[in-house]
């Protein structure tokens, strides 16, 4: 789409050994959000997710489930697929690491590697953790309490010895902490940047690419008994997704990423191995990588043996869709661990969307319904006041995109939320309820302020809440054509006598169950 910018941005491809949870759902989330906010200042997105279907840890969930490999996966990367229409996720593309278009790319990248030289043969002898899927030397290990050895992350770790490819991962060290330098931004929050160049600067031993131990992956081009190691495989998405081999058209227009958003636990190899890969083939490494923090369920690790996993469509169903998407990125600092709790939950959809802006709403629109024809008010001189609120609306988007491209979804929502209380004190203030009696005029020009002040909040809250906000862009008459963020100026302001429809609520309140009814 010529004359508007691309805007690539990734989610980690998730694994199929098991069904989707809300830690997967948050990191979608992030990037349905950020997507969405891009295509309406006017980026060409492309918004890429799907799921990582090979390697030993779903071979042998596929064996545990007795059904060959790739029965399983079309079975459990459509879980995935269900979970981001439930989520009303709005990416462009789902990629399966099992389709024919990846298996070609992952060789070319391979040949290119290794044509310039950074592949060799040798064999492995070292620890191994399935579940990690990830190789752990000696001085990782810890001793579990049945003296076993531990990666870690707390997994079991097995001993391995095979023949194996070698990707001269040492060789990186240097290119790799000129480009954290000349990139400052490319990995992020700032912390964590810290952490990968202290881990690079510890130094970097090469890395065994291939397996012959098991057989659920793309064959190394030229040696097939050799399987690629499952995260060469995984991160080569990112270039699949855009054509890789074909370098010409859209991986030419939206490489590299703008964005590859991951948990914390996956940065090493997002900010590490990735460019080495990319660089060592004469790619060019991504713009940035942002690691967010983790969920904890009421203070609880979430775990399967715990039995405490999060299934996020109960959470819709139970909370609404747009009030968990509004919690996600709400009650947390982006970056930082979270912790799920059904009160948390409740005090910021009942506090904040219910009656912070649902009830502003609902107050507002009644009052036009009932004493102003149906119609946007009529418009008069405005006071230093209106200009204020209208002003600090106006003012919500420059702060958004620079907030946005620094991924702090919590400041955006706080940028928004200070013109809903500052509207809220407003609407007290002028009291337009007593104005009806005492100067009609002056409350249809306080009702028009406050109308145009809130098709500004519905038109920057489309993101997080886009079905709610979509509601309330109706019931203030904006048209499905006038909701960009380029019409957030006085000259798409509202018209004056334009008709509205009957107001109704938005933002529903979760009741609490009787205390003992079920
Ligand atoms: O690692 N809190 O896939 P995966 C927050 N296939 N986020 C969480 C979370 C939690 N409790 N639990 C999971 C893989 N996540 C690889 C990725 S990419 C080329 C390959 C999210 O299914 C978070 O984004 O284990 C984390 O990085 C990701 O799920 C791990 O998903």
């Amino acid at each position: 789409m010529p004359g508007r910018k691309p805007y690539y941005l990734t989610t980690p491809i998730y694994y199929v050994n098991d069904k989707p949870h809300i830690g997967h759902a948050y990191t979608t989330l992030a990037c349905d959000v950020l997507a969405r906010f891009k295509r309406l200042d006017g980026f060409d997105v492309h918004f890429l997710t799907g799921t990582d279907e090979h390697g030993q840890k779903v071979e042998k969930s596929a064996q545990a489930a007795g059904i060959d490999p790739q029965s399983f996966t079309d079975e459990v990367s459509q879980n995935f697929r269900d979970l981001a229409k439930a989520m009303n996720f709005s990416n462009d593309d789902f990629i399966r690491t099992t389709e024919e278009r990846h298996t070609r790319s992952c060789q070319a990248l391979w040949r290119e590697i290794e044509t310039r030289g950074h592949i060799y043969l040798g064999s492995y002898a070292g620890w191994y953790s399935v579940r990690d899927e990830a190789f752990w030397s000696e001085d990782d290990l810890s001793t579990g309490p049945n003296g076993e050895k531990l990666a870690p992350t707390g997994a079991p770790v097995e001993w391995v010895e095979e023949p194996s490819y070698f990707f001269r991962l040492s060789a990186w060290e240097k290119p790799l902490l000129e480009y954290y330098e000349r990139n400052p931004d490319c990995v992020a929050p700032a912390s964590r940047r810290n952490e990968v160049i202290s881990f690079v600067k510890s130094g970097l031993q090469d890395l065994s690419v291939s397996r012959t131990s098991f057989g659920w992956g793309i064959p190394v081009p030229g040696d097939p008994k050799h399987i690629m190691y499952v995260w060469l495989d995984a991160l080569t998405n990112y270039i699949t997704a855009v054509g890789y081999p074909d370098v010409s058209g859209a991986y030419a227009r939206y490489w590299p990423a703008d964005l590859h958003m991951v948990g914390k636990d996956i940065l090493r190899f997002h900010a590490v191995y990735w460019p080495a890969f990319l660089m060592a083939a004469g790619l060019e490494p991504p713009k940035r990588v942002f690691a967010h923090g983790w969920w904890t369920n009421e203070g609880q690790k979430i775990s399967k043996s715990l039995g405490n996993v999060i299934d996020p469509l109960r959470l819709i169903e139970r909370y609404g869709l747009d009030q968990v998407r509004y919690f996600l990125l709400r009650e947390v600092p982006f970056g930082n661990d979270g912790d799920f709790s059904h009160r948390a939950m409740v005090n910021r959809m009942n506090g904040e969307l219910a009656n912070d802006l649902g009830n502003l709403a609902q107050r507002v629109l009644s009052m036009i319904a009932k004493n102003c024809g149906a119609a946007v008010p009529r418009r008069g001189r405005l006071t230093d006041e209106d200009q204020a609120l209208l002003d600090a609306a106006a003012a919500i988007l420059p702060k958004a995109r620079d907030l946005m491209d620094r991924q702090l979804f919590h400041e955006v929502l706080e940028t928004v939320w200070q013109v809903v209380r500052a509207a809220n004190g407003y609407v007290d203030r002028q009291a337009p309820w007593a104005l009806r009696k005492t100067d009609p005029e002056r409350m249809e020009n306080v009702l028009y302020v406050l109308v145009e002040a809130l098709r500004h909040i519905a038109i920057l809250m489309q993101p997080v809440v886009p079905n709610s906000a979509a509601r309330l862009l109706d019931q203030l008459g904006v048209s499905g054509d006038q909701r960009t963020f380029a019409h957030l100026t006085g000259a798409n302001a509202l018209s004056p006598g334009a008709p509205l429809p009957k107001p109704e609520g938005v933002f529903p309140r979760y009741v609490e169950a009787e205390e003992g009814a079920a």
